[in-house]
C-alpha cells in the first residue's frame, strides 16, 4: 500500500480478504462493525510493514529518539486519521461506495479516545503525528486510562458526569507488549546496606508491587517512512488472588487490593486546575515515570551497554511538570541498579531531561506535600530530598542570597515543588508563546532564568494541519489543492500561495460557500446528536474550549445579555442575526464554572421563549464537545472568541484551528492571539482589552468593579438582567462576583474588559456585514497559517531541544 498506489479493486479484495478471515462472511452481508474491524485490520498490517522498515532503517541510522512523556494524550478517532495518512482514505471510501456502504457509517462506530482533558493533551497527540510525518523517531507514553475524560450531559441545563468507556472501539489500534511489562514498586520502607563490593544497596519491604503493562498504538505519518509508537501503560495485579488469604476465605479483601491496584489506571483525572494533592494522582505519575524510564533503560543497555551514552541517544521529554517524577525515578535506576555515583547520574539525568511549560496559573503549579511523597515513594523521597540539598548548596556557593535560593529550591514549608525540579533538572525550558515563554522568564520563573543563562527558550505551539484542515475541512481542502496543488499537506508553508487568489472574487465566493455548507453540516449534526436547531444562515460565533474563569466564557454571555436587552426594547433593532455557540466541559468539582454553564442554559431557554428575538440571537451549548466535535465546529466557525484575560493563557490552540479553517477571531492580546494576528497581518483579528502589562498594573492598582459598573450604563442593565435572572432563575451569586461584593470576587476582570469587547464586536460585525472582504480576510489569514502547523513546532524542539536528525 505505501510502495505502490492500491485501487479501488484492491481495496474491496483486502476488505472481503478480511472479512471471510475473520467472520466468514461477504462483503455483501457483513454489518458496519464487522466493516469497521476489516478496515483496522487493514491498516494495522500497513503499519505493521511500515514500522518493521522503519525500526531497521532506525538501527542503521544509530540516530537519537525521543521519548514523549505526558499523562494525556486527547488521541480522538484513529480510523480516518490512519487511513488519510496511509495516502488510502479516498480509495477506501470509494471502495466502500461501490458497494453501497458510506465509511462515514463506519468512523461513527468509533469512539474517540478521550485520554485527556483539553489542550495539553492534544498538543501531545499532534506533535506525534509531525514527528512520525517528519520522520523523527518517537515513543509517547501516557497511561492507559479505562476510562477516559468524562461524557458531558445537561440535566436541565447542569453539567453531570457519565463514565467514558473507550476501550472496547479504541482496542483494536492497541498492540499488547507482555514481553515489555515491567514491575513498579510503591509504599513500604527502604534500608540501606553496603555490600560486598562497597556498592550502597537499597532493600525495600513491605511495599506494593503493581505491574506496568504496556499496549502500543502506531501513529503514521503522512507519506512518510516513520511510525510513532504511543506506549501506553496499563496497572495490574501480579496476582489474581492472594492465595493465602483466598484459602483462609478473604475473598474480599484479596479482590480488593487486586481492585486498589488496577485503580491507578482506572480513570483520568477529569481537572485541567488545581492539582488535587490526591495520592492516587501522585501514584498515577510515578508509574507512568518509572514504567518509561525503565523501559527506556532497559531497551538502551540491550543495546549499547554503556548508560552514560543515554543522552546521546536518548532525549526525554517532559510536557508540563506531572511526569517530573521521571527525574528522581531515572536518578534512582542509575545509582540504585546500575551502580552510578551521584554526579554521573545527574549528569546524564541533566543531559537528557528537558520540559516545557503550560501554565502561569498560579494555583496550577503542581506542588506535593512532603511526607505524602515520602510515604508512598520512600525512594524517590530521598532522592528529591538530595537533589534539593545538593541544588542549595550550588547556589550559596555561587553567592546567591538567601531568600532567592529558598525561591528556587524545591523543598519549601514541606512542600515539593515540582516546577522548581524541572527547572533544575532539565538542560533546556520552554514555554508555548512568545508572550508565555517572556513571562516565564521575566515573571514567573526570573530567578531560575536569571541563575541558569542560557536554558529558557520559547517553541510556540502548533496544530496537525492534516487533521485540523485536509480531514476535518475536505471541501477546503479540496478547494486550496485545485489552487495550489497537495504540496501543502506535507508543507504547511505552500498555504502561502493562496494568497495570490484573495482578489479573485470567484474563488472567494467558493470560500463562502465552503464555509456555509460546513455550517450547514455542523447544525445537521447538532441536530442528531443534541435535538437543537440552529439556523446555518445565521453567523456562527463560537467558544468551544474548557470551562474556566481565566477563559472568561462569562464575559461572552455578559455581551450576549447586552445585545439581548437591545432586543427586548427594540425587536426590530438592525443586528446581524447571530448564532453563539458554546462547547467545553468544566471540572467536576469546579463549582463556579458549572454556574456559568447553567447561566448559559438558563440564557439560552429565556431567549428561545421570544420567537421574534430568536431569530436574530440564539444561544446553544453543545454538549460533551470532544476532539470529534471540534473536527466538526471548527470549519463551521465564522467568529472564534479568544478572550481570556490578558497573560493567562499560556498559548491556545484552539485559535489556530478557527483561524486555519476560515474564522476570524474576536481575541484579546494573549498567547498565541498575538503572533496569529501579528503573522496573519493588519486587521487579521479584531483586539480588544487590556495588554498583560496593563493587566499587572490595574492588579497593582486595586481592581475596583464597581466603579464600571456606576460609570457605564451598559453594564448596570447588564448587571440587572442577571439579577433579575433567566427563565426563572436569578444569578445574582454571578453579578455579585463581578462587582466584588461577596467573596474574592472576579480575578479575571470581565468588566474591565467589557466596554472594549463591545467594540471590537461592532467591528467584526461592521466587517461581516460586507461578505467579499469578510471572506477575503478568512483566506489570506488561511494563506499566512503554514506557521501554525505543529510541523514547524517539531522541527523547533528537534533542532534547538533535542538535537533530532531524520531518519532517512
Ligand atoms: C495537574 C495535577 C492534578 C490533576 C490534573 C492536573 C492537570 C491536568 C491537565 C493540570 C493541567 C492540565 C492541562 C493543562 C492544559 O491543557 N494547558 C493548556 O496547554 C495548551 C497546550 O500548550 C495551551 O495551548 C493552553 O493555553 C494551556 O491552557
Amino acid at each position: 500500500m505505501s510502495n505502490k498506489k492500491i485501487t479501488e479493486k484492491d481495496a474491496v479484495l483486502q476488505i472481503n480478504q478480511q472479512l471471510q478471515r475473520y467472520y466468514n462472511i461477504s462483503f455483501e452481508d457483513a454489518t458496519d462493525t464487522q466493516m469497521f474491524k476489516a478496515l483496522a485490520n487493514i491498516a494495522m498490517d500497513e503499519m505493521f510493514k511500515k514500522r518493521q522498515k522503519f525500526s531497521a532503517n532506525c538501527k542503521k541510522d544509530d540516530g537519537k529518539s525521543v521519548n514523549y512523556l505526558c499523562m494525556e494524550f486527547l488521541i480522538g478517532k484513529t480510523l480516518r486519521t490512519t487511513l488519510f495518512n496511509l495516502g488510502v482514505e479516498s480509495t477506501f471510501a470509494n471502495a466502500l461506495k461501490s458497494k453501497g456502504k458510506d465509511i462515514n457509517n463506519l468512523y461513527k462506530l468509533e469512539d474517540d479516545a478521550g485520554l485527556g482533558n483539553g489542550g495539553l493533551g492534544r498538543l501531545a497527540s499532534c506533535f506525534l503525528e509531525s514527528l512520525a510525518t517528519l520522520d523523527y523517531p518517537v515513543t509517547g507514553h501516557c497511561i492507559r486510562y479505562d476510562f477516559g475524560l468524562f461524557k458531558q450531559k445537561f440535566l436541565e441545563g447542569n453539567q453531570t458526569e457519565l463514565p467514558d468507556e473507550w476501550l472496547q472501539s479504541g482496542e483494536v489500534w492497541q498492540v499488547p507488549r507482555d514481553d515489555k511489562a515491567v514491575k513498579v514498586l510503591f509504599d513500604g520502607y527502604i534500608t540501606e546496606r553496603t555490600d560486598e563490593n562497597g556498592h550502597i544497596k537499597i532493600d525495600y519491604h513491605d511495599c506494593t508491587e503493581v505491574q506496568a503493562f504496556p499496549y502500543d498504538m502506531m501513529i503514521t505519518g503522512y507519506d512518510s517512512k516513520n511510525i510513532a509508537v504511543l506506549r501506553l501503560w496499563s496497572a495490574r495485579s501480579f496476582n489474581t488472588f492472594d492465595t493465602k488469604k483466598f484459602s483462609q476465605g478473604e475473598y474480599t479483601q484479596a479482590l480488593a487490593e487486586k481492585n486498589q491496584i488496577e485503580l491507578i489506571s482506572k480513570v483520568l483525572y477529569p481537572a485541567d486546575d488545581h492539582p488535587g494533592g490526591k495520592s492516587l494522582r501522585l501514584k498515577q505519575q510515578y508509574f507512568l515515570c518509572s514504567a518509561a524510564m525503565q523501559s527506556i533503560v532497559s531497551t538502551h543497555v540491550r543495546r549499547y551497554k554503556n548508560l552514560k551514552l543515554l543522552p546521546k541517544f536518548i532525549s526525554v521529554h517532559l510536557n508540563d511538570t506531572h511526569p517530573v517524577i521521571c527525574v528522581p525515578e531515572l536518578m534512582r535506576i542509575l545509582m540504585d541498579e546500575y551502580e552510578f555515583s551521584w554526579e554521573d547520574a545527574w549528569k546524564v539525568v541533566t543531559k537528557t531531561v528537558s520540559y516545557t511549560n503550560h501554565t502561569i496559573l498560579k494555583e496550577s503549579l503542581e506542588t506535593w506535600d512532603e511526607s505524602l511523597i515520602q510515604r508512598i515513594l520512600p525512594r524517590i523521597y530521598v532522592i528529591i530530598k538530595e537533589i534539593d540539598r545538593r541544588f542549595r548548596l550550588e547556589a550559596a556557593e555561587n553567592d546567591v542570597p538567601e531568600n532567592i535560593i529558598n525561591n528556587m529550591a524545591i523543598v519549601n514549608n514541606r512542600r515539593i515543588r515540582m516546577t522548581n525540579l524541572a527547572v533544575i533538572a532539565s538542560h533546556t525550558v520552554n514555554g508555548v508563546s512568545k508572550l508565555h515563554s517572556n513571562i516565564l522568564k521575566d515573571d514567573l520563573l526570573a530567578d531560575m532564568s536569571n541563575y541558569y543563562q542560557n536554558k529558557f527558550t520559547n517553541v510556540t505551539n502548533g496544530v496537525t494541519h492534516r487533521r485540523w484542515l485536509c480531514e476535518g475541512n475536505p471541501n477546503l481542502s479540496a478547494l486550496i489543492s485545485k489552487l495550489i496543488g497537495k504540496k501543502f499537506i506535507k508543507e504547511a508553508k505552500e498555504l502561502e500561495k493562496l494568497e495570490e487568489f484573495i482578489d479573485d472574487k470567484k474563488i472567494i465566493s467558493q470560500v463562502e460557500n465552503i464555509k456555509y455548507l460546513n455550517k450547514v453540516a455542523f447544525a445537521k449534526w447538532l441536530e442528531e446528536h443534541q435535538g437543537v436547531e440552529i439556523d446555518p444562515s445565521t453567523r456562527f460565533d463560537v467558544q468551544a474550549k474548557r470551562i474556566h474563569e481565566y477563559k472568561r466564557q462569562l464575559l461572552n454571555v455578559l455581551k450576549i445579555i447586552y445585545i439581548y436587552s437591545e432586543l427586548k426594547k427594540n425587536p426590530d433593532a438592525d443586528i446581524t442575526p447571530q448564532t453563539f455557540i458554546f462547547a467545553g466541559k468544566a471540572a467536576a468539582g469546579y463549582i463556579r464554572a458549572k454556574r456559568f454553564i447553567k447561566l448559559i442554559n438558563q440564557l439560552a431557554k429565556d431567549i428561545e421563549k421570544d420567537p421574534k428575538i430568536s431569530k436574530k440571537l440564539k444561544v446553544v451549548f453543545a454538549e460533551n464537545y470532544s476532539v470529534t466535535m471540534a473536527e466538526k465546529l471548527m470549519p463551521a466557525t465564522d467568529v472564534s472568541e479568544q478572550i481570556s484575560l490578558a497573560g493567562q493563557e499560556a498559548s491556545g490552540t484552539g485559535n489556530m484551528k478557527a483561524v486555519l479553517n476560515g474564522g476570524l477571531m474576536i481575541c484579546t492580546a494573549d498567547g498565541a492571539n498575538i503572533e496569529i494576528t501579528e503573522i496573519c497581518g493588519k486587521n487579521s483579528s479584531f483586539v480588544f482589552g487590556m495588554t498583560s502589562e496593563e493587566v499587572d498594573k490595574v492588579w497593582d492598582s486595586h481592581y475596583d468593579p464597581t466603579q464600571y459598573y456606576n460609570t457605564n450604563p451598559k453594564i448596570k442593565t447588564v448587571i440587572e438582567m442577571l439579577n433579575k435572572g433567566f427563565n426563572g432563575e436569578s444569578f445574582e451569586d454571578i453579578s455579585k462576583y463581578l462587582l466584588g461584593t461577596a467573596g474574592i470576587g472576579d480575578p479575571y476582570m470581565c468588566l474591565a474588559d467589557f466596554e472594549s469587547y463591545l467594540e471590537a464586536h461592532e467591528r467584526m460585525d461592521a466587517l461581516y456585514r460586507k461578505p467579499l472582504a469578510w471572506h477575503k480576510q478568512c483566506l489570506k489569514n488561511i494563506s499566512r497559517m503554514g506557521y501554525f502547523s505543529s510541523d514547524r513546532s517539531i522541527e523547533e524542539y528537534a533542532k534547538n531541544i533535542w538535537k533530532l536528525k531524520k531518519i532517512k
